[in-house]
């Protein structure tokens, strides 16, 4: 049976959260539309994807939670945010630690290796952008363990693909531990 993986994005609105998910998707096209439409509570979309987990392929459905970085929207989220298998935190190079802490509390379940960063830049997209700064975690943040790469759908498309895939692979593998426990726990 394919196992589904639920992955969060979220952090501030105009990140690049639902061009990510797009891209992710194979839904490209609106990249081109230069029109910003911030996004509604949440977009869940749905694909499948041949993740390599201990050498193995395996078929993993993935749904994407393309969640609104509007804090009007907030209180949804806690009750949403526990079906989680992994989150990206989505943050421009002017995003401080701070802008992530509600989203940060959603996920206290979540191991390190279920969570990424993404310091996503695109020309047009903040202040720092051009010069290849980066959102970083202060050394005494949940955060710090968490891996951070920098993204552009312009000069690195695959490379968020192949982040991802990392991230499913390692949700997959606390997804299978966890069940495989609660079917010993069962059978005991
Ligand atoms: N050219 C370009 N534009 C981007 C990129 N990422 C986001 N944008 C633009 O930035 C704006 C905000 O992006 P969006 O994904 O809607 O941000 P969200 O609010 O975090 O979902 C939109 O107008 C996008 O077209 C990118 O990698 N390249
Ligand atoms: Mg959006």
């Amino acid at each position: 049976m394919t196992t589904k993986l639920t992955t969060f994005l979220v952090g501030p609105p105009r990140t690049g959260k639902t061009c990510i998910s797009n891209h992710l998707a194979d839904l490209t096209e609106s990249l081109g539309d230069r029109q910003y439409h911030p996004t509604q509570g949440v977009r869940i979309l749905e694909f499948d994807r041949s993740i390599p987990v201990n050498g193995k392929a395996v078929e993993v459905a993935c749904e994407v939670w393309d969640c609104s970085g509007d804090s009007r929207f907030h209180a949804s989220w806690p009750a949403l945010a526990s079906s989680a298998n992994a989150v990206i935190f989505v943050t421009s190079p002017d995003t401080r630690e701070r802008d992530l802490d509600a989203w940060q509390n959603l996920f206290p379940a979540l191991a390190p290796q279920q969570m990424a960063v993404f310091s996503h830049s695109y020309v047009g997209g903040g202040s720092g952008s051009s010069k290849g700064a980066r959102f970083r975690p202060l050394s005494t943040s949940p955060l710090a363990k968490v891996a951070v790469l920098q993204t552009s759908l312009e000069t690195d498309p695959d490379a968020i693909k192949k982040e991802f895939d990392v991230l499913q692979a390692a949700s997959y593998s606390v997804y299978r531990e966890s069940s495989e426990k609660e079917e010993a726990q069962l059978m005991a």
